[in-house]
């Protein structure tokens, strides 16, 4: 039976590639690596050295990265890219010494933006989401998951869910969705917080399904929020549409909201700073990653530390994401969040770029597709103007990126 000769379209030569792949190296790195892409996909990775002939004899274009860095594409696992105004004024309020939660509960905090979020155009949404969209990807990121959660009603959810799906097919870069209606009681339903969740859960959510606007559901687990059995209401009927789980968990105190995540099976659990040592096996046992946000850990200077011993000693997966927000962590660079985790959590520089690819790939249930550089993924990858990966780390500041690859073009 003749086969169809295997072809590639593009190969990039003479690179440090970290892969990331679990292969027992540091970084999984191929010194002196090339990869070769064809149709979006990764199709042949190796030394330069063994290069086969079918690949360089068909690849179109050739890259020498001259023993430069490439990586895979950056994923921000966690981010609420989309919002409408800001909360500049707050932030003087809390350098005048009012706390995040004193200003939450004075009606200021997350309802502020649901006010100016509502009252957005999709437009208006449209184009501050996409300034802050593009100030990530310039560092790389080829990934990023975007959430609802400032509509706190039915429409406005939907116009923020629209609005991260358009940002998605209009940018070069793939974006997750997630439902997040569970984040804040909105003022209409002040003080009837369980009403709000029955509206969630018989209106707002299966329509969200049904229209396929959200490819994950999140929910805000914490004493200023939902309790573990509102938690547990969303959550049984997401399940029921068949969308995965993720929990803003132990932000602020020990709610057990992990916890009940991954006995439900969440993807995830994020934040942790005031996650009991006790309960990471359980993560572990139910295949939930730890995502954690050193940008709000920074901005609302909290000095509670997550167990990080813990969850690294039970081999849970550790992704790191920017927490892009106007109230706690107004970040749009993804790898100051590397350095951040490693002075504020001391992770190692591996662990931290394996927390913005690898594992940030499992928070997302992407991590078959994307997340390393292996033949049959695709073909996101970030070559880079140096040549350790601990650099990512290291710099504060710098922007290193030199060229993006995003499914298999370059951006
Ligand atoms: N935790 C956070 O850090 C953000 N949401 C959440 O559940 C903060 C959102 C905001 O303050 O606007
Ligand atoms: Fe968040």
């Amino acid at each position: 039976m003749p086969t169809t000769p295997a072809s590639c379209e593009t190969l990039w030569t003479h690179a440090q590639l970290a892969t990331m792949r679990e292969d027992g190296n540091a970084y999984g790195m191929v010194n002196d690596g090339a990869v070769a892409i064809n149709d979006g996909e990764i199709c042949w990775l190796g030394p330069s050295a063994d290069v086969p002939d079918w690949v360089s004899e068909s690849a179109r274009e050739i890259v020498d990265c001259r023993g430069q860095l490439v990586t895979p594409g950056l994923i921000d696992c966690h981010t609420h890219l989309v919002y409408g105004g800001d909360r500049v004024n707050e932030f003087e309020q809390r350098l005048k010494g009012a706390s995040y939660e004193e200003i939450a509960r004075a009606g200021g905090g997350i309802k502020a933006t649901v006010n100016a979020t509502r009252e957005g155009t999709a437009e208006s949404l449209y184009a501050a989401a996409r300034s802050r969209l593009h100030s990530l990807m310039e560092e790389g990121v080829t990934t990023i998951e975007i959430k609802s959660g400032y509509g706190l009603n039915t429409d406005t959810e939907i116009k923020m869910l629209e609005v991260a799906r358009e940002l998605g097919d209009k940018n070069p870069v793939d974006i997750v969705t997630t439902f997040l209606g569970a984040h804040a009681t909105p003022p209409e339903y002040a003080g009837r917080e369980d009403e709000y969740i029955d509206y969630l859960c018989d209106e707002t959510l299966p329509l969200i399904a049904s229209l396929g606007l959200a490819d994950q559901v999140d929910a805000f687990c914490e004493r200023i929020a939902f309790s573990t059995q509102q938690v547990t209401k969303i959550f049984s009927v997401a399940q029921r549409l068949g969308l995965p789980l993720k929990l803003h968990a132990e932000q602020l105190s020990d709610s057990k909201g992990a916890l009940r995540a991954a006995n439900m099976g969440a993807l995830s659990v994020d934040h942790l700073e005031y996650l009991a040592p006790e309960d990471v096996p359980v993560l572990k046992a139910h295949g939930t990653a730890a995502v954690l946000l050193p940008g709000a850990f920074y901005f609302l200077r909290e000095t509670k530390l997550p167990p990080i011993d813990a969850l690294r000693e039970a081999g849970v997966p550790m992704a790191i994401a920017s927490d892009s927000n106007p109230g706690s962590s107004p970040v749009g660079s993804l790898l100051l969040m590397l350095s951040m985790a490693s002075r504020y959590f001391q992770l190692t520089p591996e662990e931290c770029l394996a927390g913005v690819t690898l594992n940030a790939a499992k928070a997302l249930g992407l991590d078959t597709q994307a997340g390393s550089l292996e033949v049959g993924k695709l073909a996101n990858l970030v070559l880079w103007n140096i040549t350790n990966p601990a650099e990512l780390s290291y710099g504060i500041g710098y922007n290193p990126c030199r060229k993006v690859m995003y499914r298999g073009s370059v951006r």
